[in-house]
């Protein structure tokens, strides 16, 4: 489809660009990063290159391993030269919103050892604001005992409201991969997401918000036109 081309044009303009030999890769989580690490397997058998890779999720270590790539981790490696990662939308400040699969909070941990973050998304995901095209919210990830008190303040704190996250093919809410809970918080206006990020940060309970402020190096957009687009 347009949108799966669309992805493909970004991961490979994200690893083309950003990954040199002996690097360490953070590699991220979601649709679009597959296409991502199809072109790094690529890459590392036609160059030879010497990579080792650190996931942001089950999912990102399924996805190395399925493509015999070096697994590493953040005991080995606490620094990464360059971590590429999806997003669920991006705004102008390059502000974004993550989480929608669920794995925000090592995705967060990971791009924040890298020494460049670098995010590939499909047009889709190119917003001016926040909410103009993503409208399931903003995951948190909280401990499961606390997913009530936490969504009652956050929406005392900014209105909206906080929804637990039910699972599909499982009875009951989504597990992350830290055995948590997530809280997609639907959120009325447009926010000062610098404040909102630390304040909801600081509720008891709340592990991660899939708010990144200030992370994001690039961002390469697949565009139908079959082009890329660069916004940093
Ligand atoms: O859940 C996540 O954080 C993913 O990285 C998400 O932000 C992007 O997933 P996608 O590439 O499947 O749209």
């Amino acid at each position: 489809s347009m949108a799966e081309e669309a992805k493909k044009l970004a991961g490979y303009a994200a690893v083309d660009n950003h990954v040199k030999d002996n690097h360490v890769v953070g590699v991220g989580s979601g649709s679009t990063i597959v296409f991502a690490v199809d072109r790094l397997a690529e890459r590392v058998r036609q160059e030879k290159l010497n990579i080792v890779c650190v996931p942001t999720s089950f999912q990102a270590r399924q996805l190395i391993l399925k493509h015999g790539l070096v697994l590493s981790d953040l005991d080995r490696h606490p620094e990464l030269d360059v971590a590429i990662d999806g997003a669920d939308e991006v705004d102008a400040a390059l502000t974004l919103i993550k989480g929608g699969g669920g794995c925000l909070t090592q995705e967060k941990i990971v791009a924040g050892c890298a020494k460049h973050f670098i995010v590939i998304a499909d047009f889709r995901k190119a917003s001016s604001t926040l909410g103009q095209q993503w409208k399931k919210g903003v995951p948190i990830e909280v401990i499961p005992m606390s997913y009530v008190p936490v969504s009652r303040t956050i929406a005392k704190l900014f209105g909206g409201e906080a929804v637990l996250r039910m699972a599909v093919n499982k009875a009951g809410p989504v597990v992350t991969d830290n055995s948590n809970f997530i809280l997609d918080w639907k959120f009325e206006n447009p926010q000062n997401w610098a404040v909102v990020n630390t304040t909801i940060k600081m509720i008891p309970g709340v592990v991660e918000t899939g708010l990144f402020v200030g992370m994001a190096e690039r961002v390469y957009f697949g565009m139908e036109d079959g082009t890329v687009s660069v916004r940093d």
